[in-house]
């Protein structure tokens, strides 16, 4: 390892955030104070995901999510570690997240003192805790508007208008890709001393590669171009990858190309991913790391949103894979 090498130089997330202030003289520090809550949350969550079969916290709960989900107890856990790190912590104006029905408002479109809204999905692909598969935890950060009114409608902006993005995936190590609109960041949890470490800096995603991400199980419900793009796709000797959760699928394609897709289908004719926490802040990755990503033929970060919890469908990843995909759907 050089010095030339971003992993040749021994700088924490918290270091990275304060060098990135420098660069933006407006910067109050809230911002860097909702990602270093968030980066805390994630921590926790790695923990509770590795000791999950020793603490007896597999498995699911009796209850359902509001959509309608079987909540497993990883689910509640993630969710209200998120809730209690970012509840508290100034800037933020609106948490919304994945397993609560309403926005929680913190505090009065009033105050300007609270510029940020924050939304999460926190602990996507939870079902594959249970077989110590990689899941997830994704989120999104807007600027809050003051003007809506109710409040809670200052949700509701296109994922442009996204300020940061990442996503944290728990897997063999604890990964931490982040974009704050100035290109991707990697960090690993080196869990001997408990912090994110940066290993990559600007990551980009590949041109292309001849391998694609979907449910096939579901291939005859999608829409006609969905089916002609796969029928070509194995004509042409692609590689088929599914890990069943987005972020470990969209974690592969960041680093070794291909596109992932969740067509409309019978089951979720809008698409089954959220849009909000989902689509949204993997879309400001990708497109960061210089990707594509389309809702059917429409750009996802341009998709205007009507509820927090809208879901959409997805085609997402290297740029030439997903001009393939949008060619069979134009
Ligand atoms: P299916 C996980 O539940 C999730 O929201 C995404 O992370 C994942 O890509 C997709 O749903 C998997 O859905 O229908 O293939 O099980």
């Amino acid at each position: 390892m050089t010095l030339e090498d971003p992993a040749g130089h021994l700088l924490s997330i918290q270091s990275y955030l304060l060098e990135e202030e420098k660069h933006h003289p407006e910067a109050t520090g809230r911002l860097t104070w909702i990602l270093s809550s968030i980066t805390l949350a994630s921590k926790y969550i790695a923990a509770r995901c590795r000791m999950a079969r020793l603490e007896d916290v597999l498995g699911s709960l009796d209850s359902e999510n509001v959509q309608g989900e079987v909540q497993q107890k990883l689910d509640v856990i993630a969710n209200e570690t998120l809730l209690r790190a970012l509840g508290k912590r100034a800037g933020l104006a609106i948490v919304a997240s994945e397993e609560n029905e309403e926005p929680i408002i913190l505090h009065t479109s009033s105050d300007p003192e609270r510029p940020y809204i924050a939304l999460f999905d926190p602990l996507d692909g939870s079902s594959n805790i249970d077989v110590c598969g990689g899941v997830g935890t994704i989120f999104s950060i807007l600027h809050h508007d003051r003007r809506a009114n109710p409040t809670e409608n200052a949700v509701m902006q296109p994922g442009t208008r996204q300020v940061a993005a990442g996503y944290v995936l728990y897997g063999p190590s604890t990964i931490l890709v982040l974009t704050t609109g100035n290109g991707v960041q990697m960090f690993v949890l080196d869990p001997s001393i408990g912090t994110y470490l940066l290993v990559d800096r600007d990551v980009k995603i590949p041109q292309n590669s001849k391998s694609y991400s979907v449910n096939e199980a579901y291939a005859n419900s999608f829409p006609e171009g969905y089916q002609k793009y796969l029928a070509w796709a194995h004509d042409n000797n692609y590689s088929s990858r599914y890990a069943g959760a987005m972020v470990a699928d969209l974690h592969r394609i960041l680093l070794k190309g291909g596109v992932f897709l969740y067509p409309p289908t019978q089951s979720s004719p809008k698409g089954k991913l959220r849009l909000m926490y989902e689509a949204n802040p993997m879309a400001m990755i990708i497109e960061q790391a210089g990707g594509k990503s389309f809702c059917g033929t429409t750009r996802t970060m341009e998709v205007q949103p009507e509820n927090v919890h809208d879901r959409v469908s997805v085609v997402i990843g290297s740029p030439d894979e997903v001009d393939r995909v949008q060619d069979y759907l134009e």
